[in-house]
């Protein structure tokens, strides 16, 4: 097998009437109208199909509709497409459709095409070139600039060859989508197939499918297994980008999937009715006023929109500009889709242009940084987009709202973070999932807790360190966990504090105690060890202390902390040299009694109040030094 041919769309604006059908049917035998309506009225209606492979060139014809009123299925069927082939009659010359399609083809941006000029059997040779002499001007400035017309006849065949050579030079210049990224194919028909159930077909515009493979329908976000696939009429394992797809799903009704709708790599993608963008006028539309109503139009999918223009009242014809469309329904984009815009009514193309955010915020007058925002992302390189993102919330940007925001895929996206972390631009705060914030907030972060801390060793001199919840109350909810987390690890990292279990302390503060603390501590261990097993209340040992309960209180704990004392249940602690005698007493008892002791027997060997003997008791069993059955205890 030679190496897969090139898959390449073909689309063909142009006026009603003037061949477009025709000719796609000369070109490949198969003429593209489907519909009993179309057969019947002679006009095309919706969009059709035909497929033609030439010279190692797969080529997926996609005919339009010329008529006024069915240019909305014409942009369903032109957003996918590689190349333009505009048909023009020669008997008719350019006409309001072919102005309009021609219009529409700029503003999605098309890099290339062929201008077909068809019906020559119908014109005289001068006539023909009369017509020819008129569209080079009409495409003076345009892609279509010095490309090739071709005079062509469906009736008599005349100048197909030429025609289909013409096609294959300009499909060799084109660079093929990338199939390498994440799959997406906007539907444009969905249909039953007896024995099948339900197929959907469209142009494959980024990325490769398998049979077998889960998609996601958008934006329902439904999962779906793919049953079959077919390319070109055939069956096939994997269809990829540029090609014209049929794919038959699993697990749902024909009726559930329409045209608008994507199928795609699940969780790549997202919905919205959000989008910032930038919007170009064509010289011919009327002026656009602030928070116009529009028909926005992506992919294959068609939706009212209110416009918002930043920093503006109104937008001239010919201008562009950045803007915010309000959505009225969901719709799946990605960032540098094109779009077109019509007006609301009469419903004319007036302009279309650039998805630069596909999952903007709503616009608010305190973002008084968008467009400056927007001039980053619409120019700047990866790195630049990266950061931008990142700075622009304070939250942090997970990895995969990157990839829902950029269309990048997850391991561009890591490959963008780790050169921006070098140049300490922005951290990683988590890696698995990655989770990007921008240094200086993560710097301004670790700043503020750092002076809490150190406000705690102030205000609380006596205790250790602060509590990792009370520091995370701090800083709030405007900081996620995982910055939290990777602030304190950078402060310990930087030897400014240590992490001890639930405990957060500066690096470098001891507790001091003042004299009379230093003597109340003695006091307490004193009246603790004096007791032995006959232990004090707690109450009672504090009030006896010169110094006032809540400091007294504070220095019980770090006899505790030290280990000095232990607490055994909330109202009992002994000195550690009392506990410390225990193992040995059991020993003996179990030696000389056996291993079975009773409460009372407890009571007695120890001295102790029966009041302190069951707490005592169930510490000793906690500890594995004894085991409860019964009423009684084993010694261990
Ligand atoms: N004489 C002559 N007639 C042609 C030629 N090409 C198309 N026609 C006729 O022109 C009429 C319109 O052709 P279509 O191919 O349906 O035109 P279309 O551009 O697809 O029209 P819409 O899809 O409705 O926009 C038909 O009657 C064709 O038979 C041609 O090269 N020579
Ligand atoms: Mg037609």
């Amino acid at each position: 097998m030679t190496t897969a041919a090139k898959s390449i769309i073909v689309g063909t604006p142009g006026h009603i009437d003037h061949g477009k059908s025709r000719l796609i049917e000369a070109l490949t035998g198969t003429h593209p109208d489907r519909l009993e309506e179309e057969k019947r009225r002679g006009i095309t209606i919706d969009l059709g199909f035909a497929f033609l492979e030439e010279g190692g060139v797969r080529f997926g014809f996609v005919d339009v509709p010329g008529h006024e009123r069915f240019v909305k299925n014409m942009l369903a069927g032109t957003s996918g497409i590689d190349l333009v082939l505009l048909v023009v009659a020669a008997d008719e010359a350019i006409k309001p459709q072919t102005r309009e399609h021609f219009d529409i083809c700029k503003l999605l941006g098309v890099k290339r095409g062929v201008i077909a000029l068809t019906k020559t059997d119908l014109v005289d040779r001068d006539a023909a070139e009369l017509v020819r002499l008129e569209l080079e001007e009409f495409v003076k400035g345009s892609f279509l600039e010095g490309a090739p017309i071709v005079g062509v006849s469906a009736k008599t065949a005349e100048g197909l060859a030429a025609l289909k050579n013409a096609l294959l030079d300009e499909a060799q210049k084109i660079t093929e989508k990338q199939t390498e990224r994440y799959f997406r194919l906007p539907i444009d028909r969905s249909f039953a197939v007896k024995g099948f159930g339900t197929v959907v077909t469209g142009t494959l515009i980024s990325g490769h499918i398998a049979s077998g493979a889960e998609v996601e329908l958008l934006p329902e976000k439904r999962l779906l297994r793919v049953r079959g696939l077919q390319t070109g009429g055939k069956s096939v394992e994997r269809a990829q980008a540029g090609q014209r797809t049929a794919v038959n799903l699993a697990g749902i009704e024909h009726s559930a999937a329409q045209r608008g709708m994507v199928i795609a790599t699940p969780g790549r993608f997202g919905k919205t009715r959000r989008i910032d963008a930038r919007l170009q006028l064509l010289p011919s539309a009327a002026l656009l006023k602030n928070r116009a109503q529009v028909h926005f139009h992506a992919g294959t999918a068609e939706v009212v929109a209110e416009v918002l223009l930043y920093e503006r009242a109104e937008l001239l014809p010919g201008e562009t500009a950045f803007v915010h469309f309000r959505l009225a329904d969901d719709v799946v984009v990605a960032r540098g889709d094109r779009f077109i815009v019509r007006q609301f009514s009469p419903v004319i193309t007036m302009g279309g242009g650039e998805v630069l955010d596909p999952l903007a915020r709503r616009p608010t007058r305190k973002d008084n940084r968008r467009v400056r925002f927007l001039e980053r992302i619409e120019r700047g390189s990866r790195e630049d987009v990266l950061q931008a993102m990142v700075e622009r919330n304070i939250l942090g940007v997970s990895a995969q709202e990157i990839v829902l925001r950029t269309g990048w895929m997850e391991a561009e996206v890591r490959a963008t973070a780790d050169n921006l972390s070098k140049d300490a631009a922005i951290r990683a705060v988590s890696k698995e999932p990655l989770l990007l914030l921008a240094e200086t907030v993560f710097q301004e972060t670790a700043k503020k807790l750092f002076a809490r801390i150190e406000a705690f060793h102030k205000e609380n001199p006596l205790l250790p360190g602060i509590p990792r919840e009370d520091l995370r109350a701090v800083v709030g909810r405007r900081v996620r966990t995982e910055t939290f987390r990777a602030a304190l690890e950078e402060l310990a990292k930087l030897n400014k504090v240590t992490l001890r279990g639930e405990l957060v302390k500066k690096v470098g503060t001891e507790i001091t105690l003042t004299s009379d603390e230093l003597q109340a501590k003695e006091q307490i261990e004193q009246a603790f060890a004096r007791a032995g097993l006959a232990v004090p209340s707690v109450k009672e040992v504090l009030a006896q202390l010169a110094i006032e309960s809540k400091r007294a209180e504070k220095i019980l704990q770090i006899l505790i902390r030290e280990q000095v004392l232990v607490r055994i249940s909330p109202e009992l602690i002994f000195h550690r040299d009392a506990l410390g005698k225990l193992p040995g007493l059991l020993q003996n008892y179990k030696k000389s009694k056996g291993e079975r002791i009773g409460v009372p027997t407890f009571k007695e060997l120890t001295g102790i109040t029966r009041k302190y003997a069951i707490p005592l008791l169930e510490y000793l069993d906690r500890q594995r030094l004894t085991r409860r059955t019964g009423d009684e205890r084993v010694i261990l």
